[in-house]
């Protein structure tokens, strides 16, 4: 089952869980989600998210919340016909109205799942009208992209949109990765919209511990995609940009721990084609000996990228 669990509840404190992925098996009840792709295997059938108790959780028409003291997890998951330009602007200011209005306005971490996310050509492509439709409610709710948290956007091969976010009652802080252009400054050939999203969100744990969240982070170098059709080569240059962006944490943070995946750690890895899995759990097992990896069927944002790797990182 869950052999690790993220523990966002101070030190000493009794702990219940804020949300549970569960990867495989039944049909779960809030605050379990299913992030609707399919599970390769891996060291994780489900991840656990824990928080100081009292938590407490309810469900909506279309929204289910959980929070405690510091944290609020929020998660959707509705149909996913039309534009994703206007139906994730719609979704996006539900999710930000929700938020500020729960006194835990800032966002922390941001999973989008939608469905056939390389669909559509050119500039109608369904990630870029997804891109479009974020930027706007961002910016009718005056967020700057700068300012943006950790996110994933991972295609599903059903027809749901399902939007889970973490936010808190203080801000998180924005890591950026030296290796790659930050998202919101893409050049204008992958779309009339960048992409909003930190490369990471570090946050400050009540008892002296910091969580890095890293976004789904794939094998872009600058701005360009490295390596297309070859999934192993992408799969290295993800971890190296991994390695830079934890380093780059760890010296703006002034926490050398964070420099390197250690005990209170696990990564998701989501793999364009079933086959690629096997040799990329071996290939990131030569990396990471003990790091939990959950594989994953998905979609990426670019068609030539084939592999992607998110993680949290406490330290
Ligand atoms: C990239 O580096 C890969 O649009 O929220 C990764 C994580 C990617 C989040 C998003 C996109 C997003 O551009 C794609």
């Amino acid at each position: 089952m869950c052999k690790r669990a993220l523990d966002l509840a101070t030190l000493g404190q009794s702990q219940q869980a804020l949300v549970n992925f569960v990867f495989e098996g039944a049909q779960p009840v809030w605050p379990s989600t299913d992030i609707g792709l399919r599970w390769l295997g891996g060291d994780l059938s489900c991840e656990q998210w824990l928080a100081s108790a009292p938590v407490r959780f309810g469900r909506g028409d279309s929204w289910n919340w959980s929070r405690n003291d510091d944290f609020l997890a929020v998660s959707l998951v509705a149909a996913d016909d039309g534009d994703p330009a206007e139906t994730t602007a719609r979704f996006y200011r539900e999710l930000i109205a929700t938020v500020r209005s729960a006194g835990y306005p800032h966002l922390l971490r941001i999973w989008n799942y939608l469905s056939d996310i390389n669909g559509g050509d050119g500039d109608n492509e369904r990630y870029r009208r997804f891109c479009m439709g974020r930027g706007q409610a961002l910016a009718e709710a005056g967020l700057e992209d700068t300012r943006m948290c950790a996110a994933t956007a991972i295609g599903t091969h059903d027809d749901r949109f399902r939007l889970l976010a973490l936010a808190g009652r203080t801000p998180g802080r924005s890591v950026e990765n030296p290796r790659q252009v930050s998202a919101w400054d893409y050049p204008p050939i992958y779309g009339p919209r960048s992409p909003a999203f930190a490369r990471a969100t570090a946050v400050n744990l009540d008892d002296q511990r910091t969580v890095l969240l890293v976004s789904g982070t794939a094998s872009v170098v600058g701005h360009a995609t490295a390596h297309p059709g070859d999934v192993l080569a992408q799969t290295d240059e993800a971890v190296s940009n991994l390695a830079a962006l934890l380093a780059e944490a760890a010296s703006e943070l002034q926490r050398p721990a964070l420099a390197r995946f250690g005990r209170e750690a696990a990564a998701r890895v989501y793999v364009r084609h079933a086959q690629d899995w096997p040799v990329v759990y071996q290939r990131l097992r030569e990396h990471w000996p003990s790091l939990p990896l959950a594989g994953f069927l998905g979609d990426i944002c670019r068609r030539n990228l084939l592999v992607e790797i998110e993680a949290w990182h406490c330290a």
